[in-house]
């Protein structure tokens, strides 16, 4: 099939609000440095159901949603080193621009891009070389390579593995053990990865007290990492007390709903007052920006630090008195937890393969691709922590 179209089912959703409709789609072949793959399995993320409803800003429709699959290497553009047809390969957003074959070479690593400020400065994953493009629903020279019903369809986070073919830029994508089983490993494309990198990659838990806001995938990622680095203390805190189970399986010393307490409580002086002065660490998993700040304001005064992974909807800010950071507080965030794709997901599924990473124990729920929708209708029960859908 090499350098036809290939057509075959996606889900696209044509408008923002809408449902996903599978649809009978082209596939154009990968242009030069792009990678066609034929996607097995999907894991659904909120920030798929995010964009779906409307409240991305920079949501392109008609689109291909998804963007945390794993599959196999159908065809291979012009240039494309590390991967070839048939290797099974991890779809991450593109934040990485690190070639497989230089990763075992680190001093080779952040010079990969050799054009990229963000690659180039090595002080962090985000990478500028396809995120212009990426942001618009585009590849990087400005087209699709979807159709349906003779109209282009936009790519999405320069994944769209909500497809059964989709093409990727070969910055996207990474060859893993061929022994990892897709109907897992899928879940490492996103969720799993953000909250493992947002805890490692954070200097000091070790030791110290965790305060995790939402115990979604992220939220219970961040608990069970915090927890394999040796964190004292992880206060989990969510309004579901269907959460208080899960979090505790995952390594939380307590749980907290901030439902239950007293008229007027509010959960950051809870959290202050029961941690003697509040927490060495707290992690947002909510998108929500007032549960942002009660995470922020959870910090302990002189060196608390409080990181930001949720993504809020368009026109949501960010507020505090600027006091609470005069007084020693630290207000960041992360994107893909800060892990380089290409360069630390083979690691990842290693770890995985020798039981050092959870991943199993995230999936809830699996969905068949036509049942897609219902799979984006379990995240909103409150039950669901990751849906992985074979496509
Ligand atoms: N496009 C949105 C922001 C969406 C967003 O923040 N995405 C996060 C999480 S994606 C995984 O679920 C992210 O990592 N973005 C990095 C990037 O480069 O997009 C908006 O508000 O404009
Ligand atoms: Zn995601």
């Amino acid at each position: 099939t090499s350098g036809k179209v290939i057509k075959c089912k996606a889900a696209v959703c044509w408008a923002a609000g809408e449902p996903l409709k599978i649809e009978e789609i082209e596939v154009a072949p990968p242009n030069a440095h792009e990678v066609r793959v034929r996607i097995l399995y999907t894991g659904i993320c909120h920030t798929d159901e995010y964009t779906r409803s409307g409240k991305d800003p920079e949501g392109n429709f008609p689109v291909i949603l998804g963007h945390e699959g794993g599959g196999i290497v159908e065809s291979v553009g012009e240039d494309v080193t590390g991967v070839a047809p048939v290797c099974l390969v991890l779809i991450t957003p593109a934040l990485a621009l690190i070639h497989h074959d230089l990763r075992r070479e680190p001093s080779h690593r952040k010079q990969e891009c050799r054009e990229c400020k963000f690659c180039k400065s090595g002080k962090t994953n985000l990478c500028g070389k396809v995120r212009a493009t990426q942001g618009k629903g585009l590849m990087p020279d400005n087209t699709s390579r979807f159709t349906c019903k003779g109209q282009p369809i936009h790519h999405f986070m320069g994944t769209s593995t909500f497809s059964q073919y989709t093409v990727v830029a070969d910055v996207s994508i990474v060859a893993i053990n061929p022994i990892a089983p897709l109907d897992r490993a899928c879940l490492l494309g996103c969720g799993i990865t953000t909250a493992w990198g947002a805890v490692t990659k954070q200097p000091g838990i070790k030791g110290s007290s965790v305060a995790v806001f939402g115990c979604g995938a992220i939220g219970l990622g961040v608990i069970s990492t915090s927890s394999t680095v040796g964190a004292s203390r992880i206060i989990a805190i969510d309004t579901n007390p269907k959460k208080e189970a899960w979090a505790k399986q995952m390594g939380a010393t307590e749980f907290v709903n901030p439902m239950t307490l007293p008229e007027g409580k509010r959960i950051q002086d809870y959290l202050v007052e029961i941690t003697d002065g509040g927490l060495d660490f707290t992690f947002d998993a909510t998108g929500s920006v007032n549960v942002m700040r009660a995470a922020l304001e959870a910090c302990h005064k002189g060196w608390g630090v409080s990181t930001v992974i949720g993504v809020a909807a368009a026109g949501q800010e960010i507020s505090t008195r600027p006091f609470q950071l005069v007084t020693g507080r630290v207000w960041r965030g992360t994107a893909f937890g800060g892990v380089k794709g290409r360069t630390e997901l083979p690691g990842l599924v290693e770890d995985y393969l020798n039981k050092k990473l959870k991943i199993d124990e995230y999936i809830t729920h699996r969905r068949q691709f036509e049942d897609i929708s219902e799979g984006f209708h379990d995240m909103h029960t409150g039950e669901c922590i990751r849906c992985v859908v074979n496509m």
